[in-house]
């Protein structure tokens, strides 16, 4: 989880994401999940070479991440923070709350290539990719 600059005053609160300081990657693709409804599901595919950073714009949903050997499900309900998920993680997001806002910063255009959207497919690569355990 990655924590924005917030600059705060009488009016109201400002944060900013500057390319290769927040993040580690340029941002070359903007992104935003909207009006998705009650009980919808996003995601379930993971990227071979995308790194993105996920924020809440606006309300909440969770994003369980998948190594291929742990899963973990982070809520997200905050604009100043994001969540950085590097290149082989399965990701699905869920639970999204009435009016919410997925906003994406990636480090790519768009590229249907860079996708695993099988389950196992993305299994036996992630697992090709890790390290060897002695
Ligand atoms: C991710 C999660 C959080 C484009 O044409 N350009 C784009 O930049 C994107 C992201 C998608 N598309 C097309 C491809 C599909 O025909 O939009 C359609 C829906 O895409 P997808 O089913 O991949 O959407 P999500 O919400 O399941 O996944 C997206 C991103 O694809 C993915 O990288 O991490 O949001």
């Amino acid at each position: 989880m990655i924590s924005l600059p917030r600059i705060e005053d009488g009016r109201g609160n400002l944060t900013f994401i500057e390319g290769g300081r927040h993040v580690d990657f340029s941002i070359e693709r903007v992104y935003y999940l909207y009006d998705v409804p009650g009980g919808a599901e996003r995601g379930g595919h993971a990227h071979k070479v995308l790194h993105q950073l996920l924020i809440a714009m606006s309300g909440s949903f969770d994003v369980v991440i998948d190594d291929g050997r742990e899963k973990q499900r982070v809520h997200l309900n905050r604009s100043y923070n994001g969540l950085y998920i590097c290149p082989m993680i399965w990701r699905e997001l869920d639970n999204f709350s009435s009016g919410s806002v997925c906003m994406v910063l990636a480090s790519e255009m768009y590229d249907e290539t860079d996708y695993y959207r099988d389950y196992r497919e993305f299994l036996s690569n992630a697992d090709r990719n890790s390290s060897p355990v002695s």
